[in-house]
Order: structure tokens, then C-alpha cells, then sequence
């Protein structure tokens, strides 16, 4: 079990144990920043929030720009002045900033200075906005500040660190509240267990610092471990790829969609350096995890994680990593399947899934948090089947079974069927209204450049490899799938025919 002090500051445990001269943050273009110079800068932005800004412990600021030190230093120094860092999406549009500054109760923001137009067109009543990385004077970075070290806010651990939003994939967003303890509680238990970081891995990724897979395995889970981190603003497959090779990334933070975007465009890149590849924020298929491992060697680390609970708490490494399952549950967390009425379901049957361990969820003033939190557990929206020796399998998401007919079709076991074909780059299977079937399955595809709309082709390649009830009656082909800001299939815009 972990324990923690009573009295406890997370940017403090994150930042004070690594020699000043070691490497934090790496960036493409700039120098590297050092320890001692993360400290200092941190300090300094800490001195102009409380002394010139106003800010005190408790207030509510939000983060906002491009994946960047000074962001990373900006939301670390928040946490040290002992107020509550809200990371918002480079990609969130004004009416979406407004809703989350209101449920937040937010007074200050931070922002790039190139990302600032939107949250000024959010025209939140009371918001302080204060830009960093301009030439103004007003500038964050230009501000007059003591040079004299920080003293950090003496917090207690349970003491709120960040509010982290969640929109899901279907729309009005919760506030998730973290504490200062629920960001070491991250790092000691998948990070340390299943990631195993060591002082000289040098971390990189796609995720965005708005997004808790991000902030984790970009900021979080390095500095914990006093190793660094490669901050690119840029972090689609294409700029990954040479990145890696360039700064010799060792540990690789990305979605199951990057991975397989990679894997068409590997070749020359040198990924010699890697040393794990974590996949998390959508199901992994065993098609994309055998592909990755016989062109690369390497074991990718699929896991589960949830904004709700911070990071992920089912997973497996090394030689416990089972394709096609998600793994086990990450030590310090339970995880177990169950029906609607809390009770478990056998091994081999499908239910919910729901895990309880070090985090928990707490939405802030969201009626919601009745459904995600049952006696004590969490409940997650995953179906999932636990099996014969405690692996967990993912189905689908709970409102992603398709019921045609009176059969039960997982549409992510339809997905990783079609995805094995050549020519499909991407797939969703969901299910849409049907007079006769109740539902039939369609599948939205993607296609690999050059192939051609083949839909009697697909129909034969997955019924040779599942039970012909599962083919959809359908295959609709499109340039792109629709996406959450993190990157996560809009599942329901498919449902609708995509008008909402
Ligand atoms: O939402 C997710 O999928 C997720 C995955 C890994 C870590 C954190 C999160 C929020």
C-alpha cells in the first residue's frame, strides 16, 4: 500500500531530488533545460503568481499552449505556490474554455502566447490572463521576480493539485479533482511497476499536457524518476519518428492509432534507443501489437487509464504482457468485472469493469459521480472480460456493444478483424438503428492510400474470420474518423450519422 505524509507538495517531490546538473526537458530547436534551471525558472514563475499576480493557495489557474517547458514549468509552479492547475487542450475552442472557466471557478489563466486569441474570444467574466513567451512587458516571463529559491506552499497531500477535464466521447465535460498525493500515487504505481523508468531514459510522446495520459508520461512519470523528457510541439507519427532517432527516446508515450501509423512509414528511422512503448487511450488490437513487435522487437505496453483516476491502473510489462488482453491489474489497484447491480460476474463473462486503488474520482459538483462511483468503485463505462488466470480482456466500451438480432457483437473484436486486411488504416464498428434487427453493424473505415472501396472484399476477409453474424451489413468509407480532442473515436457521431 502506499503511504504518504500528511503534509505533502507533489511539485516539490517531483523537482528536489535530481542533481541540478541532469537533464529535465529536451526540446527539438532549443537547449536542454537542466534540473537546476527547471528549478529556477519554476521559482521564478512561482514569485510573479503570488507577488505580482495575486494568486493565492486554492485559486483555480488555467494552463493553456502548445507541449513546451515553460508550460510544463508553468503548471509546476502553479502546484508549488500551492494553487490548482486546470491544463485545458491547445485544441479546445472558446465556447468550450468558457464552460470549462465556469464550472472551475477559474480566476487566472497562464496561456502561450500564440494560443491566446481563443480564451480571450471565451470572454470569461474576472479571468486574469497573463501570456507567456511573448516580448511584452506584461509578458509572464518579463516580469520583474526575487531570484531568492521559492518556498513552497506547505500543502497537506490531500490538499486539491489539479482539476482535469474529461469531455468523454460524447460531450459536456466534467472537472476530475486530483490531489497532491494522486500525482505521486500515478507515477508509484504504473509508472514504477510497469514502465520501470530508469535516471537516463529520456521520455517523448503524443499526448497532450492537457490530457492526464500526457501530463503523466511527459512530465509526471520522468521527473519522479529523475529522468528527462522530449517536449515537441509537433507529435504526430511523422515528427515521432525522427524524433526518436534524433534524441534517443527510450521510453514512447502513444496512442494505438500513432502506432499503427508508424508502422507505415518505419523504415530507415532508427528506433534502436526504445525501450518501451507504452499504448494506452483507446483499445489496442493484437493485429497492431503483433505488427509493432515483429517490426520493431519491441512489447508494447497496452494499458487502460481514465482522466477520472489520473493514469492507468490495468497493464502488464515485459514478459507478462499478454496481445490481445490489456493485463492486470497495475499493483496498488484492484480491478474486477461485474454486472449493472454491482455483483461480479464469472471469469469468461462480459461486464463492467470497475477498479478502486490509490485515486479515485471525484467530479467537481457533477451529478455524474453517482454513476462512476458505486460502493467504492470505480465504473469505468469498459465492458470487459476477466480471464481463467486474472488477465483483462477489453470488449468494448459499454455503449459500444451491438445488439442485432439477439446476438451480442463487440464492435472492437469486428475492428481488429478488419484491420488485420491491408488495406484498412483505420476502422470503428458501431452500431446503427435497424426496423428488423433492432441494430445492424456498419463500419466506418479508413482506407491505406492507393487501396480502393472494396466492400465485398472486407465482408469475405471477416467472415473468414469470424462468426458471420458479426460482418457488418455495412462498410461506409471516409477520409478521416471523427475524434475527441484527445484523440478518442466520437463513437456516437458515427451512431448518429455524425449530426451532432
Ligand atoms: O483516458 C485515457 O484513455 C487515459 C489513458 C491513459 C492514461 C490516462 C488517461 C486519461
Amino acid at each position: 500500500e502506499l503511504r504518504y505524509p500528511a503534509r505533502l507538495n507533489c511539485a516539490v517531490e517531483l523537482l528536489d531530488h535530481t542533481d541540478a546538473g541532469r537533464p529535465a526537458f529536451h526540446t527539438p530547436a532549443g537547449p536542454t533545460w537542466t534540473y537546476g534551471e527547471l528549478r529556477a525558472r519554476v521559482d521564478r514563475i512561482a514569485h510573479v503568481l503570488t507577488g505580482t499576480l495575486g494568486v493565492v493557495p486554492g485559486n483555480r489557474v488555467l494552463l493553456r499552449g502548445p507541449t513546451t517547458p515553460w508550460l510544463a514549468a508553468c503548471w509546476l509552479a502553479v502546484l508549488k505556490a500551492g494553487a490548482v492547475a486546470v491544463t485545458v487542450l491547445a485544441r479546445q475552442r472558446p465556447q468550450e474554455l468558457a464552460a470549462m472557466c465556469a464550472i472551475a471557478r477559474i480566476g487566472h489563466a497562464l496561456c502561450d502566447v500564440r494560443a491566446v486569441d481563443d480564451l480571450l474570444r471565451a470572454a470569461v467574466p474576472g479571468l486574469r490572463v497573463t501570456t507567456y513567451g511573448g516580448d511584452g512587458p506584461d509578458d509572464l516571463l518579463r516580469r520583474p521576480a526575487p531570484t531568492a529559491p521559492y518556498p513552497a506552499v506547505d500543502t497537506a497531500s490531500d490538499d486539491v493539485a489539479l482539476i482535469a477535464f474529461t469531455s468523454g466521447t460524447t460531450g459536456r465535460p466534467k472537472g476530475c479533482v486530483h490531489f497532491h498525493r494522486d500525482v505521486l500515487a500515478s507515477a508509484d504505481t504504473f509508472s514504477r511497476h510497469v514502465v520501470r523508468p530508469r535516471a537516463d531514459d529520456v521520455f517523448a510522446g503524443s499526448p497532450p499536457l492537457g490530457f492526464t495520459f500526457g501530463l503523466g508520461g511527459l512530465v509526471i512519470f520522468p521527473l519522479r524518476a529523475g529522468a528527462s523528457s522530449l517536449l515537441l510541439e509537433q507529435a504526430g507519427p511523422r515528427q515521432l519518428l525522427p524524433a526518436i532517432a534524433a534524441h534517443r527516446v527510450s521510453v514512447l508515450f502513444t496512442a494505438p492509432t500513432a502506432y499503427r501509423a508508424m508502422l507505415g512509414d518505419l523504415g530507415g528511422h532508427d528506433l534502436s534507443s526504445l525501450r518501451r512503448c507504452v499504448s494506452a487511450g483507446e483499445n489496442l488490437s493484437a493485429a497492431t501489437w503483433r505488427a509493432w513487435h515483429e517490426r520493431t522487437g519491441l512489447r508494447l505496453i497496452n494499458g487502460i487509464g481514465a482522466t477520472e483516476l489520473l493514469h492507468i491502473f490495468v497493464s502488464a510489462a515485459d514478459e507478462h504482457i499478454r496481445p490481445g488482453t490489456t493485463g492486470l491489474p497495475v499493483p496498488g489497484w484492484q480491478a474486477r468485472v461485474q454486472d449493472a447491480d454491482g455483483r461480479p460476474v464469472p471469469d469468461g463473462a462480459p461486464g463492467l469493469l470497475a477498479v478502486r486503488g490509490p485515486v479515485g474520482c471525484r467530479y467537481l459538483a457533477d451529478p455524474r459521480q453517482r454513476e462512476y462511483v458505486r460502493d467504492g468503485w470505480n465504473i469505468t463505462g469498459d465492458t470487459y472480460v476477466r480471464e481463467a488466470d486474472g488477465y483483462f480482456r477489453y470488449v468494448a466500451r459499454a455503449d459500444d456493444m451491438i445488439v442485432s438480432a439477439g446476438y451480442n457483437i463487440a464492435g472492437p473484436e469486428v475492428e481488429d478483424a478488419l484491420l488485420r486486411h491491408p488495406d484498412v488504416a483505420e476502422t470503428a464498428v458501431v452500431g446503427r438503428p435497424d426496423e428488423a434487427r433492432g441494430q445492424v453493424a456498419v463500419a466506418y473505415t479508413v482506407l491505406r492510400p492507393g487501396a480502393r472501396p472494396d466492400p465485398e472484399a472486407l465482408r469475405a476477409f471477416v467472415t473468414a474470420e469470424l462468426a458471420p453474424y458479426k460482418c457488418p451489413r455495412e462498410f461506409v468509407f471516409l477520409d478521416a474518423l471523427p475524434r475527441t480532442a484527445t484523440g478518442k473515436v466520437q463513437r456516437f457521431r458515427l451512431r448518429t450519422g455524425g449530426d451532432q
